[in-house]
């Protein structure tokens, strides 16, 4: 199957509904130019464009078989093969649908190793990044231990497609494993890296030992200078978190290094957060430079969490932190997961991408340098 974009538009839905009657009564009479199968992708509401352009295939002899919106792709494929369309006519506004409509037409992935290179992946003064928690790689069921490993390859491949369709510079995993028996005995960071294609990538295993190894991770398409990987204190939580940092020089913007955070904090219990938190600060205000802070806090923004209070220790700015929809937990409807930015970087854009790739969803924002400000160092 092949996708062909499309731009342009302009009229409203008024004009579309009063054009409808007209036009049918103009298609009376005339036999079938073929059979068409049209909607807006999963994730997708925006329908005017594809009505209208339903509405005058339907007036030039089409028969149409609109789905409306939000159409999962096996909805499409079924009503395909229900109808034998002659054509499939996918409509997608939205730049998080883009991984929706690729889920089917991608071929498997093969494992490579990423080509691309810093000139030629970004060329914009802004950075792509995105945060997510892979869970393991057991998507949205129960647990890693109660799947064969294909299952995690494919939940993998899903999270690839969608870095790949994102096209972000730099990704947070958090629940990233290494070789672990319940997950495959495969380094699923370096898996995503291949088929994600990324350059770089940096893996903090916070727990390693008896055949399980897992943390937090960067993956970026520009150089990871300075890594490293801190385990929060072990005598703090059964279950050992912590974070990955690396720095990278602003893509554009010559001296202006920004240290970028991959971190997890403990799920359960809020004063081990907090000192894992003041662990946090402390390291980060040690390296001194501007700082991005991505990763699973495991809390919302309530009155001193302590996103909160990493925020105001660190002067970071997070994206409408009151503003509703932006949640990340579905089961509980949390905003979990976050991006904190230092002052001098704002945020051009901000997402929670609808696809369920874990119990999380995924985060994408645009950071920019503000032309005023460079980005102010921590010291
Ligand atoms: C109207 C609109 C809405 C309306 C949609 C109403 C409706 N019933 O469709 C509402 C208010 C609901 C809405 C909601 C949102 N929107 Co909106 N919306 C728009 C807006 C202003 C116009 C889109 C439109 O209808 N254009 C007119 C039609 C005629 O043009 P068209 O869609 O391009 O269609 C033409 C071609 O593309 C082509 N075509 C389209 N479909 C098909 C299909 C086939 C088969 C073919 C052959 C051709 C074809 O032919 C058409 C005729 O020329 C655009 C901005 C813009 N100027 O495009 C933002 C825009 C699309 N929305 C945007 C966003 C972010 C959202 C929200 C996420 C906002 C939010 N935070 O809630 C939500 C999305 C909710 C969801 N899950 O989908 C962004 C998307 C950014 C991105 N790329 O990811 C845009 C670009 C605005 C922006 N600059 O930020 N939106």
């Amino acid at each position: 199957m092949r996708f062909q974009r499309f731009t342009g538009g302009g009229r409203d839905g008024a004009q579309i509904s009063l054009a409808q009657p007209a036009l049918r009564e103009q298609q009376r009479g005339l036999h079938s130019a073929g059979r068409v199968v049209i909607g807006t992708v999963q994730g997708d509401i925006h329908d005017i464009g594809k009505t209208l352009v339903g509405t005058m295939l339907a007036a030039n002899g089409f028969e149409v078989h609109d789905l409306g919106v939000d159409v999962s792709a096996q909805q499409i494929v079924d009503t395909v093969r229900q109808v034998d369309a002659d054509i499939v006519g996918l409509s997608g506004l939205l730049m998080t649908g883009c991984a929706a409509i690729h889920r089917d037409a991608t071929p498997p992935v093969q494992s490579h190793l990423s080509t691309s290179s810093v000139a030629d992946t970004v060329n914009e003064p802004s950075l792509r990044i995105m945060t997510v928690n892979i869970a393991h790689g057991r998507g949205e069921s129960f647990h890693q231990l109660l799947q064969d490993t294909d299952t995690t390859v494919a939940n993998l491949d899903s999270i690839a497609r969608l870095l790949r369709c994102s096209g972000v510079d730099i990704v947070a995993l958090q629940e990233a494993d290494g070789p672990s028996f319940w997950s495959g005995n495969f380094n699923h960071v370096d898996y995503l890296a291949n088929n994600g294609a990324f350059s770089q990538s940096v893996q903090g295993m916070h727990v390693d030992g008896l055949g399980l190894a897992y943390g937090t991770a960067l993956m970026a398409n520009l150089a990871l200078n300075n890594p490293k990987a801190i385990t929060f204190d072990p005598s703090l939580s059964p279950v050992p978190k912590g974070f990955t940092v690396s720095t990278v020089s602003w893509p554009g913007s010559t001296g202006t290094d920004v240290d970028i955070v991959s971190v997890h904090l403990d799920f359960a219990s809020k004063s081990i957060r907090r000192q894992q938190a003041d662990e946090l600060i402390e390291a980060v205000r040690r390296r001194g430079r501007p700082v991005i802070i991505m990763g699973d806090f495991n809390t919302g923004w309530e009155e001193n969490s302590t996103v909160q209070h990493i925020s105001r220790a660190l002067s970071l700015t997070a994206y409408s932190p009151e503003e509703a929809g932006l949640e990340t937990f579905p089961t509980f409807g949390e905003r979990l997961d976050w991006i904190l930015v230092s002052p001098g970087l704002s945020f051009r854009s901000y997402h929670v991408l609808p696809d369920p790739v874990s119990d999380h969803r995924s985060v994408i924002a645009e950071v920019v340098l503000e032309d005023t400000a460079k980005a102010t160092r921590l010291d």
